[in-house]
């Protein structure tokens, strides 16, 4: 091999150059992933020994290990995503998913990270948290310049601080991540003894915009986002967290969206271990049963998952726990709609009233003939569960613990089998049925008078 050729090669480790045809044979084939389950525990076969962390509707990219140096490839590029069954989303990530694969490491490793451009414009990738050589930052125009739509891009730089950290561009940033393009990093300690749990998860808290009958996010939507996920899923399409009672678990969740999420667990206390700053020290630390999770923060919880049962775990925010059919509606609670529907429906084709009593007629509106949903558009509180309609959706799961649980199991051991006479119920004498007269009323026709706003505060 001649010393030119020999260059070309040393310079697919070196950032910020696209990398020649030579190198590019030297780039480990990308792993590809075509669904939105929760994939097995990565076990590392090479490299320094960790204790795998689970990503939630995730997967863990495999490496190829070359010269003591981890070398990983994240393809970035259109992607389709099961948002939960019945709705698919066109969204852009890495590796075949929204979000990209998480990616492992152990402190002090070096690592390498092919980054293939297969999307329509230019991108980078931040590696948000790190300590790392500036030029490896992944900030287009300000540390690099952007990765061009099919070319290549190498960083390199050595894992130094363990902890819990994120990946997304900064590139177009407000349309790249609004498209579903980010990923866990978990940079495992170099101590396999420190800070060992039982069950390790990790997800990202993300948002779209994706309107009822359409499959394509919203990307110039700032706040106003209507499908709030766990890793680009809704409930209930997002896989629950279980553990075998009296485990030690560990649940990191990073906030890629444009709110803060209060994260509320049931029936439990825990202790904010970790940000992505660091290790939290055990004099510092203290208890919460919800830990609030800012904009572009990240937070590991850990508790010892000590009672049985099916608890739920979401975000505290009720819109966050309601799919898009759940935005933009009126309060309609005692209003009568009788005749209002066929009036627009001769207007609007698909028109549907709703909410005379509240919203939960919604949760089984799928299943009702006479109100069809649009096409690929999830019901606005779904779920079902051994005692009826869960309605919720959104940011919200289930974190299942068992007496009985085999140490690599992470499947969904269904509903809770309760102890007799420990569940909530109906008392044997009933109280006199409530007063609806106002309502009667207004079916029966009465005159509703609207009074309009006054003024410039018409909102
Ligand atoms: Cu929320």
């Amino acid at each position: 091999m001649d010393r030119r050729k020999f260059l070309q090669m040393g310079a697919a480790g070196v950032a910020m150059s696209a990398v020649s045809k030579v190198a590019l044979a030297a780039i480990p084939e990308p792993v590809m992933m075509d669904n939105a389950d929760t994939q097995p525990l990565l076990t590392p076969s090479t490299g320094r020994p960790y204790h795998p962390v689970t990503t939630l509707n995730g997967w863990s990219l495999p490496w190829r290990m070359r010269n003591n140096v981890k070398e990983f490839h994240l393809v970035a590029e259109p992607v389709k995503r099961t948002i939960a069954p019945g709705m698919i989303a066109n969204l852009w990530g890495y590796n075949g998913q929204s979000p990209g694969p998480t990616i492992e490491v152990v402190e002090g490793d070096n690592v390498r990270i092919y980054v293939t451009n297969k999307l329509p414009e230019h991108t980078s990738v931040h590696w948000h948290g790190q300590r790392l050589p500036n030029g490896m930052d992944g900030v287009s125009g300000l540390t690099q310049p952007s990765i061009k739509p099919g070319q290549t891009y190498v960083y390199e730089f050595v894992a130094r601080r363990a902890g819990t950290f994120m990946y997304h561009p900064h590139a177009d940033e407000m349309t790249q991540m609004a498209m579903g393009m980010m990923g866990s990093w978990v940079t495992h300690p170099k101590n396999p003894k420190f800070m060992v749990v039982d069950r390790d998860y990790v997800f990202l808290l993300n948002a779209y915009d994706i309107k009822p009958g359409s499959y394509l996010p919203k990307t110039n939507t700032m706040l106003e986002f209507n499908l709030w996920t766990f890793n680009s899923c809704v409930f209930p399409g997002i896989s629950p967290i279980v553990a075998k009672q009296g485990e030690k678990l560990r649940v990191r969740v990073g906030n890629l969206t444009m709110t803060n999420h209060p994260i509320h667990l049931h029936g439990h206390e825990f202790e904010v271990t970790c940000t992505d700053g660091g290790w939290i020290p055990k004099t510092a630390r203290w208890p919460e049963v919800t830990a609030d999770i800012a904009v572009g923060q990240m937070r590991a919880i850990e508790f010892f998952a000590d009672e049985l049962g099916d608890w739920a775990l979401h975000c505290h925010k009720s819109h966050h726990t309601m799919n898009a059919m759940g935005h933009d509606l009126p309060n309609m609670i005692g209003i009568s709609q009788k005749g209002i529907a066929d009036t627009f429906s001769a207007l609007v084709p698909g028109y549907m009233a709703m909410g005379k009593t509240g919203m939960s007629e919604m949760s089984d509106m799928a299943e009702m003939m006479d109100m069809p949903l649009p096409e690929n558009t999830l019901p606005m509180m779904m779920g079902k569960g051994q005692f009826g309609p869960i309605e919720m959706g959104g940011m919200f799961t289930t974190l299942k613990v068992r007496k009985n649980l085999a140490k690599g199991d992470f499947k969904d051991p269904g509903d809770y089998k309760h102890p007799k006479d420990s569940v909530a119920k109906k008392v044997s004498s009933d109280l006199p049925p409530v007063n609806n007269a106002k309502n009667n009323l207004l079916d029966k026709g009465m005159e509703i008078t609207i009074r309009k706003p006054k003024g410039q505060m018409a909102h």
